[in-house]
């Protein structure tokens, strides 16, 4: 009876998979009309209980290169652990102050590899205390309805049928987007023009590679 049990959840499963959720067709631009890489869109449940967030298929990482942390903007569910490889040959010192998760790696050695589990909804700002150019964002989730829009400022987000709040995040919005919607049968084409902060990165020295501390 027991071996049974998962072959018949499988197939209880199965039209439920088959079945296509319906999905919002996003393309996310500035205000010239240019595509916006990185913005993170989510959504959030009104009117049915949230899905529940199982843990990541794969182990999530965001990695010290080239005295640069790669990439730029994650998102994860809410009680995700993140990886910190440092696959540079110098330290670094990997910190944030952020709300949502407040935590500090010195003396981050090269081949180092901790992590971090992020257990508190919100985005997380990541920097380097050696290195002031090195910056990342963390946007942890307390849904697994999410999606980041590519190079081309596109991305799918699919979610069952009901009513959302859908909420729209990038690292150069002063605060984000949010608004309601329902979702029912079929796909949905919709575009945001953001109105976006300059981008205040600042560019790592050209001869930032040969020195190393
Ligand atoms: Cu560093």
């Amino acid at each position: 009876m027991l071996r049974a049990a998962p072959f018949l959840f499988a197939l209880l499963l199965a039209p439920l998979a088959l079945a296509a959720e319906p999905g919002l067709l996003l393309t996310v631009q500035d205000g010239k009309g240019a595509p916006v890489a990185d913005a993170v869109v989510s959504l959030h449940a009104l009117d049915h209980p949230a899905a529940a967030l199982p843990p990541p298929d794969a182990p999530v990482e965001i990695v010290q290169r080239d005295q640069e942390y790669i990439p730029y903007v994650t998102v994860v569910r809410v009680g995700t652990r993140v990886d910190f490889p440092n696959q540079d040959d110098i330290q670094h010192h990997i910190y944030s102050v952020s709300k949502a998760k407040r935590f500090e790696k010195p003396l981050y050695a090269p081949g180092a590899r901790e992590s971090v589990l992020f257990d508190q909804p919100g985005v997380v700002t990541i920097g380097c205390n050696i290195h002031d150019w090195m910056v990342a964002y963390l946007v942890v989730l307390p849904t697994p309805h999410f999606a980041q829009t590519d190079a081309a400022g596109t991305a799918t987000l699919r979610a069952p049928a009901g009513r959302y709040r859908l909420e729209l995040w990038h690292p150069r919005l002063a605060k984000p987007l949010q608004e309601e919607l329902a979702l029912s049968g079929g796909d949905e084409p919709r575009r945001y023009t953001l109105a976006l902060k300059p981008d205040r990165r600042i560019r790592r020295a050209p001869e930032a590679k040969a020195g190393g501390y």
